[in-house]
């Protein structure tokens, strides 16, 4: 009996910084309606979904900034969205930027049920770019300065009949990620993702090297833990500055199942048979037998790179 999850990476175009929570919640609705239509019962939408990707923006007063931050989940604007999805009978996650009653800043995003309850919550761990303001840089990348890194690890949960983790953008990169979700049988890993097309301390990384390192990261991550990944991109210019787009669902063998080519909102819609995660699990992959930790101490114990251990 397969165990088939008709999975949406509703991929969002550009919000530029003057549009409202109001309007880019519409667009969302939008996609949630065609994906219903095309059979979706889990829609993945990217980080930072209900607003431009605001941490290129410089500000030197950080408490200016909160008004990109959530409060509540749901709060008034994002009601309506959890509304169609109890309605349509629809499982979703997106990332947002989440403000804590104790004043405490993250890069979240949710599981929430077919009956519109949050499961779940994430916290972005690995939170690339820079504190201050680095004048070398063709464009800012103030993750470290408007967000605490997430405390909440990596967890997997039971969702949608699988075990589903979840993760941000930048951890797509880091194969800890996916390794400590690996070693819980993830299933299936859902992340969002804002990729500036260009590498702001070397500008001869462009659009195709951006998307190269992408599918590099995200197809090893799941070929390495035998899980399907959806990666859901913020495309296009937002205010002048480009996103990769690169939205794809990849399958535990590595490969990718299908990916958009555009930088506009679309859904990519992917029935993934959870248990075609198995035979990589229990043949190269099955970690019980061939993992040897004895040997993986400095992963842990190591944060930047040191001295040689050998002669
Ligand atoms: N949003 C996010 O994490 N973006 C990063 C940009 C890295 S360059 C500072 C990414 O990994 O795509």
């Amino acid at each position: 009996m397969p165990r088939i999850v008709t999975v949406a990476a509703a991929q969002l175009g550009p919000i530029q910084k003057a549009e409202s929570r109001a309007d880019v919640i519409g667009r969302m609705i939008a996609l949630m309606n065609e994906a219903h239509g095309k059979g979706a019962t889990f829609i993945v939408y990217p980080e930072l979904a209900l607003t431009t990707f605001f941490p290129r923006w410089y500000e030197e007063d950080r408490a200016a900034m909160d008004h990109w931050f959530e409060r509540a989940m749901p709060d008034s604007a994002t009601q309506p969205l959890f509304d169609r999805a109890k309605a349509l009978g629809m499982a979703m996650s997106f990332g947002y930027a989440e403000l804590t009653p104790e004043g405490r800043h993250f890069n979240t995003s949710i599981l929430v049920n077919r009956t519109g309850e949050i499961v779940a919550k994430y916290r972005k761990v690995h939170l690339p770019g820079h504190v201050d303001y680095d004048g070398t840089r063709s464009h800012q990348h103030l993750e470290k300065r408007y967000f605490e890194p997430g405390d909440l690890g990596f967890p997997v949960w039971n969702f949608e009949g699988g075990l589903v983790g979840m993760a941000i953008c930048n951890d797509r990169r880091w194969p800890e990620t996916y390794r400590v979700m690996g070693l819980q049988g993830v299933e299936m890993v859902v992340l969002g993702f804002n990729t500036p097309s260009v590498n702001s301390q070397r500008s001869g990384e462009g659009l195709a090297d951006r998307l190269f390192h992408h599918r590099l990261s995200v197809q090893a991550g799941a070929y390495q833990n035998s899980t399907f990944v959806v990666a859901v991109a913020k495309a296009g210019t937002e205010d002048g500055h480009h996103l990769t787009g690169g939205t794809l669902v990849v399958d535990p063998n590595g490969k990718i199942l299908g990916e958009l080519d555009h930088e506009n909102d679309g859904v990519l819609v992917v029935a993934c048979d959870l248990d075609d995660t198995r035979f990589g699990k229990e043949t190269i992959f099955d970690f019980a037998r061939h993992r040897r930790v004895e040997h993986y101490g400095l992963i842990t114990e190591r944060t930047g790179a040191g001295a040689p251990l050998g002669r």
